[in-house]
C-alpha cells in the first residue's frame, strides 16, 4: 500500500472517531432523536473491511452503521444530515441513525432488526451467482447475531449454494449488556463455520491493516469457493447506545481495551515505518476538525422532509429490473 493510501487509512479512523464524539453532543442537545449506536473502538474493522472491497461489491451492517457509511465512501455530510433527519440525509431523513443506506455505493443498510440482514445478504449472493456476475457481499453483525435463527439458516443456504458472501463478526464482547460468554455456547465465534463446513478465521479487529488483509482474502475465497466467516475481535469503548448505564462492565476493562486504541496503534505503526511523524499526524487530526465544522453545519443548516416525503418511497412502481 502507498504511504499515501496508509495515511488515508489513518484519515477515515480519526473521521469516524471524531464523528461519533461529535454525534454523542449533538444527541445530548436533543438535536438527534430516537436510538443512537456509536462505533467507537471498532473503526480500524470497516476502514480495513471497505479498503478490501471493490466498488462492484456489496454491504449490509446492522445499526452500528455510521463508520462503515463514512468507510464506504458515502459523504459524512449527508451521513450527519440522516442523522438529524434532514431532507439531505443519506435515507431523505427517514431513516435516521440505524437506517443509512446508498445504492450508489451498493451499500444496502443498516438494519435495526438483530439479525435480520442476514437472509437479505444471502439473497444478494444468491443473485451474483444466478447471474454469474464477479463481485461479492460483505455482511457485517455483532456476535449477539450469531445465536439467532437468521444466521444458521443464513450460513447453511450460503454453504449449500456456494454463495459470495463474507460474514463478518464484529465481535465486541457484549451484546447490549451481555457478555459473549453469558448468551453463546461458543464464544470463538468464528468456530460456528465448522458447523456448516464453510472456511472460518479469526482476526485482530484493532489492527487496520490485518483487518484489510483478512476481508481480502476472505473475499477472495468467497468469489471463488464460496461463503467465508470471519470473526474480528473488537471492543466498544462507550455504552451499547446513548443511556446505556454500563453496570455490566469494570471501568478498568474498558481502560485495558483502551490501551489497544486501533487509532493509537496504527498511528504508532506509521511512525514505526517512516511513514509519518507527529506533524504529519497532528495536520490530519486538524483537517478532519475543518471538516467536522463542515459536516455539522451542512446538516444543521439543511432542511427537513416535506410532509409530502411521507408518502414517497412506500410503494416501489414499476418495480425496477436491475
Ligand atoms: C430480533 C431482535 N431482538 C432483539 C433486539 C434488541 N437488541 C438490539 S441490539 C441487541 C444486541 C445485539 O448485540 P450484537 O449483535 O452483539 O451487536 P452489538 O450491539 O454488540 O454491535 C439486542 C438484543 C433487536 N433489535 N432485534
Amino acid at each position: 500500500m502507498s504511504r499515501e493510501e496508509l495515511l488515508e487509512l489513518y484519515r477515515q479512523m480519526v473521521l469516524i472517531r471524531r464523528f461519533e464524539e461529535k454525534s454523542t453532543e449533538l444527541y445530548t442537545q436533543g438535536k438527534i432523536g430516537g436510538f443512537l449506536h456509536l462505533y467507537i473502538g471498532e473503526e480500524a474493522i470497516a476502514v480495513g473491511a471497505c479498503k478490501a472491497m471493490r466498488a462492484d461489491d456489496h454491504l449490509f451492517t446492522a445499526y452500528r452503521d455510521h463508520g462503515w457509511a463514512i468507510a464506504r465512501g458515502l459523504d459524512p455530510r449527508r451521513v450527519m444530515a440522516e442523522l438529524l433527519g434532514k431532507a439531505t440525509g443519506v435515507s431523505g431523513g427517514k431513516g435516521g441513525s440505524m437506517h443509512l443506506a446508498s445504492a450508489e455505493h451498493n451499500y444496502w443498510g443498516g438494519h435495526a432488526i438483530v439479525g435480520g440482514h442476514l437472509p437479505l445478504a444471502t439473497g444478494v449472493g444468491l443473485a451474483i451467482r444466478y447471474k454469474g456476475e464477479d463481485s461479492a457481499v460483505v455482511c457485517a453483525f455483532g456476535e449477539g447475531s450469531t445465536n439467532i435463527g437468521y444466521f444458521h439458516e443464513s450460513i447453511n443456504l450460503a454453504a449449500v449454494w456456494d454463495l459470495p458472501v463474507v460474514f463478518l463478526v464484529e465481535n465486541n464482547q457484549y451484546g447490549m449488556g451481555t457478555a459473549v460468554e453469558r448468551a453463546s455456547a461458543v464464544s470463538d465465534i468464528f468456530q460456528k463455520g465448522c458447523a456448516y463446513d464453510i472456511a472460518n478465521a479469526q482476526v485482530n479487529g484493532q489492527d487496520v491493516l490485518e483487518m484489510y488483509r483478512a476481508v481480502q482474502e476472505a473475499l477472495d475465497h468467497a468469489r471463488k469457493e464460496g461463503p467465508f466467516l470471519l470473526e474480528a475481535i473488537t471492543y466498544r469503548y462507550v455504552g451499547h447506545s446513548m443511556g446505556d448505564p454500563e453496570r455490566y462492565r469494570q471501568k478498568a476493562e474498558v481502560e485495558e481495551w483502551r490501551a489497544r486504541d486501533p487509532i493509537r496503534l496504527f498511528a504508532a505503526e506509521l511512525r514505526k515505518r517512516g511513514v509519518a511523524d507527529e506533524a504529519t499526524l497532528e495536520e490530519i487530526h486538524r483537517a478532519v476538525e475543518d471538516e467536522l465544522v463542515e459536516i455539522v453545519r451542512f446538516a444543521e443548516e439543511s432542511p427537513e422532509p416535506d410532509d409530502a416525503a411521507l408518502c414517497e418511497h412506500v410503494y416501489v412502481n414499476p418495480v425496477p429490473h436491475r
